[in-house]
């Protein structure tokens, strides 16, 4: 049942609950769990990989099985329909093609005195990406995280992913991955997973950065590896916002929201609005589109648990509460959706008017669906080129612009009582009669 709330201060502390729901409460015992993993994993390397492979994922592989043959992935191709592979290839140019228009550029200025000053971007050498198994094996994410590390010129690009029955893996996801450029895939996932891409083992290399989401287990392990390498986010459960007016189609707005819920028990679907009839609509079409939902357990409890319609006064309240909540998807369901958009401020994704459900966004629009969640958006991104790269500061100064700050510099390195970076410029720019090469 999605719950209509008309309060304003119910509303604010629905979406605070809302917003800092968390995998479970259980998470220190989990974390102590991961560290015993992590550093298992870093002592024994490929052995302890099997090992908890068939504790955790109850599958036993030999070291040899831990890296996908070519001959399985060429078999993929014929495990997926011609229908498939045109959709994964259709999404990997859009992909692509968006992310290369975002690829951060190198600049340099060529300043007064000849002072050179810029910054000059490059790739990782190598990145790992996770992808989860089971219920979220999603070709689009492989395509999400690979796409963005191969535009950014990453030289070396390796996959992990838990075995399933027999050790297998899913087909869609293999064929998403040799088209988007990975050549190089492990069957290993959780926890173990994250530690192997951190520290290395005698068969999975050591990377610079790790993306891609999963479960709290392999959330808290890239918590606790990061600084031994880079990771793109900490990703909470996934969620979507819609604000909607008398414009919107109650039928629409309802598959949104439960689109969302699909994902997760723990998904959240909000939808504000000023017109408290559309709220009403809403309701009772997602009621309707529950019945016979395939997913419908799993669904039903996030919209139980975290699924609510609010009504307000203006469209401007709606962006106000959605700017406090920072959504990870935001769709604006309204007459002139530019508009609202003035007000719009934190969001990892705005899908604008009608006809952009957010389903467009996750498959094949071009933007990235790996998103801040959680309120994040209030400072964070979502993945891109740049989760990829680093930059370097470029600086070269001629001998006359060194003479012209030469004081200053005296003036600080004093301060410091660093007198050796004092004589590094105090000998470049002293007069010297002695060596006329020195000035
Ligand atoms: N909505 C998910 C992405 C996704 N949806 C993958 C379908 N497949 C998180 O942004
Ligand atoms: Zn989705």
């Amino acid at each position: 049942m999605l719950r209509i709330i008309h309060q304003l201060a119910e509303a604010k502390a629905e979406l605070q609950r809302i917003c800092s729901r968390t995998h479970d409460s259980q998470v220190v015992h989990k974390e102590a769990t991961v560290r015993e993993v992590l550093q298992t994993v870093k002592r024994l390397g490929d052995q302890a990989l099997l090992h908890y492979t068939a504790e955790f994922d109850r599958q036993t592989l030999s070291r040899e099985q831990l890296r996908v043959r070519g001959s399985e992935l060429d078999a993929a191709y014929q495990q997926v329909s011609k229908k498939l592979l045109d959709a994964i290839q259709l999404a990997c140019r859009n992909i692509e093609q968006f992310h290369r228009q975002r690829m951060p550029k190198s600049w340099v200025n060529f300043g007064e005195n000849e002072i050179v000053l810029g910054k000059r971007y490059t790739p990782v050498d190598c990145a790992g990406i996770y992808v989860p198994g089971g219920r979220a094996a999603y070709p689009s994410t492989v395509l999400m995280n690979a796409i963005p590390a191969k535009v950014a010129g990453v030289l070396r690009l390796v996959m992990v992913t838990p075995p399933g029955e027999g050790g297998a893996l899913n087909p869609a996801v293999l064929v998403a991955a040799q088209e988007a450029g990975v050549q190089e895939i492990y069957r290993v996932g959780g926890a173990q997973a994250i530690a192997a891409l951190a520290y290395g083992t005698e068969t999975i290399p050591k990377v610079d950065v790790i993306t891609g989401p999963g479960n709290i287990y392999v959330t808290l392990a890239k918590k606790l590896v990061y600084g031994a390498v880079g990771i793109d986010s900490l990703a909470g459960p996934s969620e979507v916002l819609v604000i909607a007016d008398h414009t919107a189609e109650p039928a629409h707005v309802a598959a949104d929201l439960l689109a969302q819920a699909e994902h997760d028990p723990l998904a959240a679907a909000i939808l504000i609005t000023p017109d408290a009839e559309l709220a009403q609509q809403v309701a009772a079409e997602v009621e309707r589109q529950l019945v016979d939902h395939p997913r419908q357990t799993l669904t039903e409890k996030a919209i139980a648990h975290y699924g609510i319609a609010i009504v307000v006064d203006t469209l401007k309240t709606a962006a106000e509460l959605s700017n406090e909540f920072a959504p990870e998807h935001l769709e604006l369901e309204v007459d002139d959706p530019w508009q609202l958009l003035e007000h719009i401020r934190h969001a990892g994704a705005i899908f604008l008017g009608h006809s952009t459900p957010e389903a467009v966004g996750d498959y094949l629009a071009g933007p990235n669906h790996t998103l801040p969640t959680s309120g994040t958006a209030r400072y964070a991104s979502a993945l891109g080129t740049e989760t990829f790269m680093k930059h370097s500061s470029l600086i070269q100064y001629s001998p006359q612009a060194l003479q012209q700050v030469a004081g200053a510099i005296d003036a600080l390195t004093a301060a410091e009582g660093l007198p050796s970076h004092g004589a590094s410029v105090r000998l470049r720019t002293q007069t010297n009669p002695e060596n006329p090469n020195h000035p």
